[in-house]
């Protein structure tokens, strides 16, 4: 397979102006026409215009009319190419045949669940038809959708419907334009049975904007909740960053099988259905938190991505990244800021961490790829949005906000790169960002270490950093980051002292904000070694440090246990009062893992008990606060902090630790599931969350107990819940124990839900990622359930992707649970390459086990490697794991 550099980015040679397509939809296959109006960028220069096509028929080819003849073109696998064009602008047609109805890929032109749709980025557009399938290609848009009335009663695409009508034959057509030049990543059909929830919104100029869910019938009346968190985020964008919508409508459909959780398609969204349909009986508080988060995601790209987008795949995080933290901070404004922050961090810790660790290790801008389809990666979304927020730690919420509207000042309507993104924030506040650029092409988490000083006599504290940036794969050697670290210090009431200046560099520097000291400033690291020193402190204070996580390292600090206790009882960072219960919690689960392995009986810290007790009786603290407070760091995030990763220890002493807690803190638990039941109807809002949080993380604890009142307690919540989110956690508390109480739990809730296939998929992944002993037999039996197929990502990562998160069974010491996943990747690979690659990735991590489960994990994957017509998406993953 031939890897593709960013050093050879090349201009294209031909541009596209307007582009005019028309489908005729059939049953068993469907024609595309293309007539694109073609301008080279250097007038007079006839180069040979390469176009991608895949998986494609070609019926004809015409320039100004002219039908061209073999020998005027050449065509192979991947390309139609036209040795020699006219030297100025030219017109195109083409026309294509294509195979929707086989197409189990689901990019391009694609059925699911008997409707016709689309799914372009990032390279899909090429199986529609020939095209030069690359972002910095942007076109206006027009396009027919002929089919047939009874089956596709609605055709639509992206921007204003412009004329309808019925043809002979039962068929009938709609005609679509779209005034906004797009890259064709961004280009969307959809035709089918579907009806739709409809809205308005009026933007800040007074336009009104029609909206409009659909979905198959049956499914509009759980498009409430999708429809609020559009208007929701329509006028966050607004009040935020300024950015209007800019279509008299805007479209959302939601469709079964789909590989990702959602496009941006200009003005018509296709999703992922689990991330547009909720009911209180039917989803949970997750669910309905993920929806908002990804309807505002998808809304925001409108701007970050779609009017201003990448001039190159490499580019990805600069919509990605961007789009993540919009999304982020849009969720934060409606919700709780540290609960959503803790929720971030800690999937970028236990993830992207992980893949900063490994084999497919790359920057937040890789260097190069095989399949871009591997790069929608934790590093590109999620560092990538961390990069974006320290901008706005450096530059203050009024300086980013000038940065974003010089962005897109200078940029809409083109195809950018992240210097561009970097010089406007820069720019527009006459900023000195050092070496910040190093956070796009350096890949591996930073390595910080911080040790302290207190001198009494000349009342300064001092601050010791010196930092490394681990080797990753094709870059041993790294250079100092630019790291901000925002930063307080806590006096002996636990108070905030007041900070005016700092030594650093040789120079007295003021901290102070419009002369008034500060209780949190960001200290600027850019060095492998650097100090700053506090002055005027009276005592020796408890530093708090990388407040909110200001930037995405691993810290490393000389506080002791106690000063650990006494910033999680006191920091006024809630986010560092968190974070120091779980630098507790991993250094705790760590010394017992050396027990386990020692065959030492495991203990628990008095003083760590007591410290969850104060958390869960503190009347003063959010709710979901708490729930987050008492819940031990994963099994993951353990193994990764280990020299060779041992699962069974890990679980077994988070498995101890959690029944300690229950039992010593038994009374206080099931007072919390008491006080804190459903009683009135259900309402997403953060106080009802958060009260549903605490309660089914204290039974979730109970659970863990061999006890009949427990017992009793649990099956009395599953029988009595009255939305998903308390069925769903008692389910889940029942089903910790093997037995019959789980068997009928599990029987019970399939036979109450088998005719919604989202709960479904619940089911399917509770059972797949339980920790009961020997679950592969479970699993393995599962896959012939009906309800379940090999062919729907969402049942694919619901049972294979939840087994793979459970370390006891999938790193099972016989290699069944390797075996397993190597039989199923290579089946799915043949269906659908994309998902296929996101569950060989599984295997990524396999030399940080013993040397029994590397030798079977490695045999999985030559395995893999080696079988017949392997895609490139999965060769890329397997090769690269196996290196
Ligand atoms: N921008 C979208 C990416 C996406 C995608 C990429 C590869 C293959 C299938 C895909 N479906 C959607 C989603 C987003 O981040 O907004
Ligand atoms: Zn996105």
């Amino acid at each position: 397979p031939k890897e593709i550099f960013l050093k050879d980015y090349k201009l294209p040679e031909y541009y596209f102006d307007t582009v005019d397509l028309s489908f005729s939809l059939g049953e068993e296959k469907t024609i595309v026409s293309a007539k694109i109006s073609i301008v080279p960028r250097v007038d007079g220069a006839a180069s040979p215009l390469v176009l991608d096509g895949v998986d494609l028929k070609l019926i004809s080819v015409k320039i100004n009319g002219n039908e061209l003849k073999e020998g005027d073109f050449h065509l192979d696998a991947r390309h139609l190419i036209l040795t020699s064009p006219p030297s100025g602008n030219f017109i195109l047609e083409t026309v294509t045949e294509i195979l929707p109805q086989k197409n189990t890929s689901l990019e391009g032109l694609y059925k699911s669940s008997g409707n016709f749709c689309t799914q372009c980025e990032a390279e899909g557009f090429r199986k529609i038809t020939f095209y030069q399938d690359r972002p910095d290609i942007m076109a206006k848009y027009t396009c027919r959708i002929e089919a047939d009335k009874s089956l596709y009663p609605v055709l639509l695409s992206n921007g204003n419907l412009i004329e309808q009508g019925d043809l002979e034959g039962g068929k009938h057509f709609a005609l679509w334009e779209d005034p906004f030049k797009k890259p064709c990543y961004l280009f969307a059909l959809v035709a089918g049975q579907l009806e739709s929830r409809d809205d308005t919104f009026t933007t800040c100029s007074g336009r009104k904007v029609a909206l409009r869910i659909w979905t198959p019938p049956e499914d509009l009346p759980k498009t409430e909740h999708a429809m609020y968190s559009l208007k929701a985020a329509m006028k966050w964008d607004e009040e935020v960053y300024g950015r209007e919508y800019d279509l008299d409508i805007f479209n959302i459909v939601s469709v079964p099988d789909f590989n990702m959780g959602a496009m941006e398609n200009k003005s018509l969204n296709i999703f992922n259905s689990k991330l547009v349909l909720a009911s209180p009986e039917t989803a949970t508080d997750a669910d309905y938190a993920a929806i908002l988060g990804v309807i505002g995601h998808e809304y925001f790209h409108n701007w970050t991505g779609n009017r201003v987008t990448c001039r190159d795949w490499f580019q990805l995080s600069l919509k990605e990244g961007l789009t993540v933290f919009r999304d982020q901070e849009f969720s934060s404004d409606l919700g709780s800021r540290t609960v959503k922050r803790i929720g971030d961090v800690s999937k970028l810790r236990i993830y992207q961490f992980s893949q900063d660790a490994g084999p497919m290790a790359h920057p937040v801008r890789p260097h190069s790829y095989i399949k871009m389809d591997n790069f929608y990666t934790v590093t590109v979304y999620e560092k990538g949005a961390e990069v974006v927020r320290m901008y706005k730690t450096l530059l203050g919420s009024q300086g980013f906000r000038k940065g974003t509207d010089l962005y897109f000042q200078r940029h809409d309507g083109q195809a950018v790169t992240c210097e561009d993104f970097f010089a406007a924030m820069r720019d527009a506040n006459d900023a000195d960002f050092a070496n910040f650029l190093l956070w796009y092409s350096q890949a591996g988490t930073p390595v910080v270490k911080v040790t302290s000083s207190y001198n009494a006599e000349a009342h300064t504290f001092s601050l010791k950093f010196s930092q490394t940036v681990p080797p990753t794969p094709g870059q041993p050697i790294k250079e100092p980051m630019f790291i901000p670290v925002a930063a307080g210090l806590l006096d002996s009431n636990g108070k905030d002292m007041p900070l005016s200046s700092i030594y650093h560099d040789g120079k007295l520097e003021s901290v102070a904000c419009g002369g008034q000291p500060v209780n949190t400033t960001v200290l600027r690291v850019t060095k492998a070694e650097e100090e700053f020193v506090f002055t005027d402190v009276p005592e020796k204070p408890i530093p708090s440090l990388l407040r909110g996580y200001s930037a995405p390292i691993r810290l490393h600090s000389d506080l002791t246990d106690n000063d650990l206790f006494f910033l999680l009882a006191h920091d006024s960072d809630e986010f560092n009062r968190w974070e120091a219960g779980q630098i507790l919690a991993r250094n705790i689960m760590l010394s017992q893992v050396v027990n386990f392995q020692k065959d030492n009986a495991l203990v628990l810290d008095p003083q760590f008990v007591h410290g969850i007790k104060c958390i869960l009786l503190d009347s003063s603290l959010d709710k979901e606060f708490i729930a987050k407070a008492i819940t031990l760091p994963g099994e993951g995030e353990i193994m990764d902090m280990m020299e060779v990763a041992d699962p069974d220890a890990v679980h077994a002493v988070r498995k101890f630790i959690r029944k300690q807690l229950a039992s010593e803190l038994k009374q206080e638990l099931i007072n919390l599931v008491k006080e804190n039941r459903s009683t009135e109807k259900y309402v997403f809002d953060h106080a009802n969350m958060a009260r549903r949080a605490l309660k089914n993380t204290a039974l979730g604890y109970l659970a863990s107990l061999e006890d009949e009142e427990i017992t009793e307690l649990v099956l009395h919540e599953y029988k009595t819940a009255t939305n998903m989110t308390d069925q769903f956690s008692a389910l889940a508390a029942i089903a910790q124990k093997p037995g019959k109480a789980r068997d009928d739990a599990l029987a019970d809730f399939y036979n109450q839900w088998q005719h919604d296939y989202l709960v479904v998929n619940k089911w399917f992944a509770l059972q797949s990622s339980s920790d009961i002993p020997g679950n592969v037999e479970n699993v393995h039996k599962l896959l012939s359930h009906p309800a379940f197929d090999l062919k729907n990502p969402n049942k694919v990562y619901s049972l294979i992707g939840g087994f793979c998160a459970s370390p006891v069974n999938f790193h099972a010491k016989d290699g069944s649970g390797y075996k397993f996943l190597g039989e199923i990747v290579v089946q799915l690979d043949k269906l659908n390459p994309q998902v296929a690659s996101r569950m060989v990735s599984a295997f990524s991590r396999w030399k940080r086990y013993d040397e029994t489960r590397q030798n079977l994990a490695k045999a999985q994957l030559e395995m893999i490697v080696s079988a017949n017509g392997l895609s490139e998406n999965v060769y890329e993953i397997a090769s690269k794991s196996l290196a």
